[in-house]
């Protein structure tokens, strides 16, 4: 990922974590809640084993959720829609994640054999929490910007 990209969509952004290089014995990489995580960590998840290139995971928006997401091996090519600009961004650096704010319509593509996704999440899973219909997050997105404009 260029360093230099910029993120355009809404509720999102790069964040970039400390690392300390040590290599040939190896790389370390540290994030913390409230620090370069724009808040209190509840819940890690990762996603690994992506062994159909063809995979497409995501295809959802979360109401309040805020994440941030790390591709820690290989790459892969994260499509952001927030119901007005979209955004495709290639992840294949472990030390800048992107934020998935509420509202922002995410996709996963593109996957390498020896991808594995990490994601930093502020809340619990909540079903109750994601939009799977993409017409029902375009009508959020929209009353969202009509309350908010500049935001
Ligand atoms: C997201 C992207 C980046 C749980 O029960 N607990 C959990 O913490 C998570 C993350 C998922 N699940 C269940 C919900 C579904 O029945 O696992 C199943 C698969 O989840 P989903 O299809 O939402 O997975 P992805 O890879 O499409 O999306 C995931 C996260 O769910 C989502 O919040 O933003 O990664």
């Amino acid at each position: 990922m260029n360093p230099s990209l910029k993120i355009r969509v809404r509720n999102s952004g790069l964040v970039r974590i400390k690392v300390f290089k040590d290599l040939p014995d190896g790389n370390l990489y540290i994030a913390e809640g409230g620090r370069q995580i724009p808040f209190a960590i509840k819940r890690l998840y990762f996603i690994n084993t992506l062994a159909n290139p063809k995979a497409v995971r995501g295809k959802h928006a979360h109401k309040k959720l805020d994440q941030v997401l790390f591709c820690v091996s290989g790459s892969f090519v994260l499509h952001l829609d927030d119901g007005r600009t979209k955004q495709r961004v290639r992840l294949n650096d472990p030390s800048l994640g992107v934020r998935l704010g509420p509202l922002l319509w995410h996709t996963m593509t593109s996957f390498s054999y020896d991808c594995v996704i990490c994601v930093l999440a502020s809340a619990w899973f909540d079903e109750s929490d994601y939009i799977r219909d993409y017409a029902k997050f375009r009508t959020a997105a929209r009353a969202t910007r009509r309350a908010a404009p500049s935001a």
